[in-house]
Parts: structure tokens; C-alpha cells; sequence
């Protein structure tokens, strides 16, 4: 692929053209393009639009909000991109097979942009390519980019590092407050939800999380606390329309400030470190093939 198709493709999804920003993504993914050179062109509107994380358990119905969500937000006038990392390996599982939501709530409308992201083995791989996948709807001009993930082990971690906000997605049976406590995010999750809340025990688990927010140093009094149903549409509206604030004052947000600052500061350092490693690339291999003959002799 030449840097000329390249440029042509950049020069169509940036006019939010849906095959060139499909053809993008998926250049990033099979290395077709070279992240760096997509990065150099895409990486300037990093933050034209407001990231939003939406992690919790498997099957706790994060893509049922997303597809409630998007029409509240189009309303609006918000443009939606959504980046649905799809658990594929079976420890972090995923609900089961067949009862999985898929998020197609504005298939035909040209401001939504929904793409799904096979996890791979390695974590870290999965996050950067969110990363530039959300850098990319954001180029396209995309006001909200969701990235949804399963929130089992890291990667709620990892989300809430490349994104603004974090969503936390709990149901009323997801356990007590000890299961709380353990899983460390809740200090850097923004807004709670508790879904499903058309099932018994909800108000059980509003109490528990309640108390554990309240016991947690960090800007308690930012935290907040949704309570909705996918099935009956309690809730929805409180919950998009605290988005659509969160997104029209997004720049007095000193938190987000931060992040952003951050997040910043670890790309360009990152980016720094890929460019060395690869000028180095070929020394270090010898170097270690050396090692390895050396060891072997
Ligand atoms: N009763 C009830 N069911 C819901 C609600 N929200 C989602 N569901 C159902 O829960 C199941 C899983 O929903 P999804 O939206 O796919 O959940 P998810 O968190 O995106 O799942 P994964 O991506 O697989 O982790 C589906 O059968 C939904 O219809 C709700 O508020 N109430
Ligand atoms: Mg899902």
C-alpha cells in the first residue's frame, strides 16, 4: 500500500466517508498501514472527542445501554463512534453465546460509527489498537466515542487510561461489596450503573456501592450513580442526558484535564520508544542472536 493510498483514503474518512474509515481501521489492524504514519495525521484530534469507557462483567448489558444510549445522544445533534472490544477467549467469556446484544440502534445513520475489535492474546496490543481506533472517529468528527470492554481482569485498567470518563456497569446480582472493594477500579470509574434494575435485590447493590464509593478518598462527591433498564427505559434518560452534559463541558473538567495531560505525555514517550526500537531493531537482534550462538557453542 502506498503512502499515496493512504493519503486518499485519510483524505475520505476525515470527510467521515464510512468505507475509508472501515479501511483505515482495519490497515491499522492487519498492518497494512503503518500505525506511526496513521498516527501522524490522526493523532492532532485526539481529543475533539469525549472518550467514554464502558466496562463491568460480562453479559451486564453494556451494549444494550450503548444501543439505548445512541438515540438519546443523536437527538442531541451528538455524533456516536463505538469501538465494542469483543471478548473472544474464554476466561474473560462474555454473555452467553446467542444472548449477546449487538449494537445496531442507528445502522443507517451516517453520524454512528460501530466497530468491534477482537481481543487478542496479548492486552496491552488490544488497548493501543483502541486507542487509535478511537483517535480515528475522532478525526472523522465524532462528538462521543464509547469503548466498550469486559471488565475482568486489567483491562479496566488499561480503558480508563485511554479514555475521558469511565462507565462501570454492574447488575444487582453482581456481588457484595468485599467483590467491590477487590476489584480497585472504583476509584477510577466516574459513573456507576446499575443495570437490570427492573430485577429484585437492585437496591441492595445501590447501598453497597454507595457506601464503598463514600469510603474511597478520590472526589467522592464527582462520582455518579445510575440506576436503568435496558427493558423498561428507566434511568436511560438520566444517564444520556448526564453525557450530553458531560460532553458540552468537557473542557472545565479538571480531572479530564489531567488525563488528558497524561495520556499525552505517555503517547509521545511511547511514540519515541517505538521509533527507537525500531532503528535499533536490527543491532538488538544480532545482539541477541550472538547471545543465543554464544550460549549454544
Ligand atoms: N432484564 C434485563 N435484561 C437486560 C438488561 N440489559 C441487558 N439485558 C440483557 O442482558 C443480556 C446481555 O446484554 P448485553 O448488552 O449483550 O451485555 P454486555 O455487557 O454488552 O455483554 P458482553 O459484551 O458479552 O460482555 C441480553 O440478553 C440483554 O437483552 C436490563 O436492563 N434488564
Ligand atoms: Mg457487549
Amino acid at each position: 500500500m502506498t503512502l499515496n493510498t493512504l493519503q486518499k483514503i485519510l483524505k475520505k474518512a476525515k470527510k467521515n466517508d464510512f468505507i475509508s474509515i472501515s479501511d483505515l481501521m482495519t490497515g491499522i489492524e492487519t498492518g497494512k498501514f503503518s500505525r506511526e504514519e496513521v498516527s501522524q495525521h490522526v493523532f492532532k484530534h485526539s481529543n475533539s472527542a469525549v472518550k467514554i469507557g464502558i466496562t463491568g462483567p460480562p453479559g451486564s448489558g453494556k451494549s444494550s445501554l450503548i444501543n439505548m444510549l445512541i438515540p438519546q445522544l443523536r437527538s442531541q445533534g451528538i455524533s456516536v463512534g463505538v469501538i465494542a472490544i469483543d471478548p473472544s477467549s474464554p476466561i474473560t467469556g462474555g454473555s452467553f453465546l446467542g444472548d449477546r446484544v449487538r449494537i445496531n440502534n442507528a445502522i443507517d445513520d451516517e453520524d454512528v460509527f460501530v466497530r468491534s475489535m477482537g481481543s487478542r492474546a496479548e492486552l496491552g496490543g488490544i488497548t493501543e489498537l483502541a486507542e487509535d481506533f478511537s483517535d480515528i472517529l475522532a478525526f472523522t468528527g465524532k462528538d462521543i466515542v464509547f469503548i466498550e470492554t469486559v471488565g475482568i481482569g486489567q483491562s479496566e485498567y488499561s480503558v480508563s487510561e485511554i479514555t475521558d470518563l469511565t462507565m462501570l456497569v454492574f447488575v444487582p446480582e453482581s456481588g457484595d461489596e468485599i467483590q467491590l472493594l477487590k476489584a480497585g477500579i472504583l476509584e477510577l470509574a466516574d459513573i456507576f450503573i446499575i443495570n437490570k434494575y427492573d430485577r429484585d435485590d437492585s437496591n441492595l447493590m445501590v447501598k453497597s456501592i454507595n457506601n464503598v464509593i463514600s469510603s474511597t478518598k478520590k472526589d467522592s462527591a464527582d462520582k455518579q450513580i445510575f440506576k436503568t433498564s435496558c427493558k423498561t427505559g428507566d434511568g436511560i434518560k438520566d444517564l444520556g442526558s448526564a453525557l450530553v452534559k458531560s460532553h458540552s463541558s468537557i473542557e472545565k473538567n479538571e480531572s479530564v484535564k489531567s488525563r488528558r495531560k497524561e495520556r499525552f505525555a505517555r503517547r509521545v514517550r511511547k511514540m519515541v520508544e517505538n521509533r527507537i526500537i525500531d532503528e535499533k531493531k536490527s543491532e538488538i537482534e544480532s545482539e541477541i542472536e550472538e547471545i543465543i550462538n554464544k550460549k549454544n557453542e
